[in-house]
């Protein structure tokens, strides 16, 4: 049996978890949450990066003796280092307008087809490569090392430097097939090679804890997938393969774990990303904007009661009105339902009267680009499919998982909650010695440890089919 601390960021909070991990035993307890977000200075969104490191002591101190420690966040982020190793500058939030239309000024150095033939990767503006695109006052050119958010965490725990592959698989930097960092891409868009440290595989170990971090003498931080979302994918308690899965939280990671890389015309196309999963698989998925888009409603309704919403969009029309999530409108923080309500206007829609109408469209609208992709997966990764799995938060959202069910056509099995939490001690458990061969074994014992709950596709399909083909059919 083990004992191990999971360090596990989302973009809109934090949390240390202490999991305990045997042969039929996968238990969680949370030590502390703590809140995360953007912080906007001089018109520039940041992330509290030492307010997150200290929330994180915080939880490793309170969580006393454990056999190790390890961290996971959201992707794409970083912080550059000088050649002493100190911090340069605080780490941006991918939300910030810093990476506006930077993209089309690195696709005129390396083409769409090649950059995908080599990464992999969904287009998306925030990615790592266009971001080192837009550093300005020649930070790149004083900095030693990029270190990912969860390799900066652990770097400061223990003074090691490396990367964790399935986070560096988010970069746009990392070239899929060959498993290492593109020299190639980093070249042509002039990221020193020097800059992208040794990769780290999950279940290496990083280091153990300096002293002055006050934990235990001597104990190891291990490297888990440390992308959350590769977490995540660790604890989906599927029995075979058959499965799709939805990471669902502040994004809804949509789609299939393969063993190869799917980087033809039709992926790319589709705007499919190949990132690296734990045991070299391949998440094949596609972001979905998720629930942002409810949190952002509530913050600006200053309203946290969520159920109240749900039961106000329970009771609303259905289909009454259609968003597509994905629209560039919906990316940045800000008066969501401004924006939601122009979006209607602007596709000839009367835009929702009541808050609850605002919610079902957005869980609707939601569940229709759900459908939409889970399709063209299984058809571009020729994968059928018999069950949906719906991890993260999001698992909790009755009135959505029945939404998916019903616009997917498939039983929804929503659960664990904590699902990266599970994934980051799952992992650490076997580095450590625990006998979890492969990642059968694992959802094994997820599946025999925690209940899920069953949806099944109900109402009428054809008012699906309908939904789809008005809110995406034009295209
Ligand atoms: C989810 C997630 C997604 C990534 C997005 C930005 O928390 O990690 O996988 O695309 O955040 O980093």
């Amino acid at each position: 049996m083990k004992r191990v601390a999971a360090v596990d960021l989302g973009a809109s909070s934090g949390r240390v978890m202490v999991g305990v991990v045997g042969s039929s035993q996968l238990e969680l307890t949370e030590i502390n949450r703590f809140w995360n977000g953007p912080v906007t200075v001089g018109g520039t969104l940041y992330w509290d990066i030492l307010h997150l490191y200290r929330s994180m002591l915080d939880g490793l101190r309170a969580a006393g003796p454990v056999d190790g420690i390890g961290i996971d966040s959201w992707a794409v982020d970083y912080g550059l280092l000088d050649a002493s190793g100190r911090l340069l500058s605080n780490p941006m939030h991918y939300r910030d307008s810093r990476t506006d239309g930077v993209m089309d000024q690195v696709l005129a150095k390396v083409s769409t087809a090649e950059l995908y033939g080599i990464t992999g990767l969904q287009q998306l503006p925030f990615n790592t490569i266009y971001q080192l695109a837009a550093e300005s006052g020649g930070l790149l050119r004083q900095a030693s090392t990029l270190l990912m958010i969860p390799d900066l965490l652990g770097y400061w725990l223990t003074g090691q430097i490396g990367a964790e592959r399935t986070n560096a698989s988010t970069t746009q930097l990392y070239d899929v097939r060959a498993r290492a960092w593109s020299e190639l891409l980093a070249a042509r868009v002039g990221v020193p090679l020097g800059l992208l440290p040794k990769l780290r595989e999950p279940g290496d170990l990083v280091g153990t804890v300096l002293p002055e971090t006050g934990l235990a003498d001597g104990t190891p931080v291990v490297a888990v997938g440390s992308h959350d979302t590769a977490s995540s994918v660790v604890a989906v308690p599927a029995g075979d393969e058959r499965f799709a899965y939805i990471s669902s939280g502040t994004w809804s990671l949509v789609g299939l774990e393969l063993e190869q890389p799917v980087l033809t015309d039709e992926a790319r196309e589709a705007n499919f990303t190949n990132e690296g999963g734990v045991d070299g698989r391949i998440r094949f998925l596609r972001n979905v904007m998720g629930l942002w888009i409810l949190q952002e409603c509530q913050r600006v309704w200053e309203d946290d009661d969520l159920e109240g919403l749900l039961r106000d969009a329970a009771g609303a029309p259905a289909f009454a009105v259609l968003i597509d999530p994905d629209a560039p409108e919906f990316l940045a923080p800000g008066n969501m339902p401004a924006r939601i309500d122009e979006h209607c206007r602007a596709t000839g829609q009367e835009p929702p009267r009541s808050r609850g109408a605002a919610v079902r469209c957005v869980l609707e609208s939601l569940a229709l680009a759900y459908r939409r992709t889970l399709r063209e997966a299984q058809t571009i990764a020729d994968r059928p499919v018999d069950v949906l799995h719906v991890i993260g938060g999001g698992s909790q959202n009755e009135l959505l998982c029945q939404l998916t069910a019903d616009a997917c056509g498939l039983p929804v099995l929503a659960g664990p909650v904590e699902a990266s939490a599970l994934g980051n001690v799952l992992v650490q458990a076997r580095a450590l010695g625990e006998p979890l061969p492969d990642l059968g074994a694992m959802r094994a014992l997820v599946r025999s440890t925690h209940r899920l709950r069953r949806y099944e596709p109900q109402g009428k399909p054809a008012d699906w089919d309908a939904a789809e083909s008005r809110l995406f059919g034009a295209r």
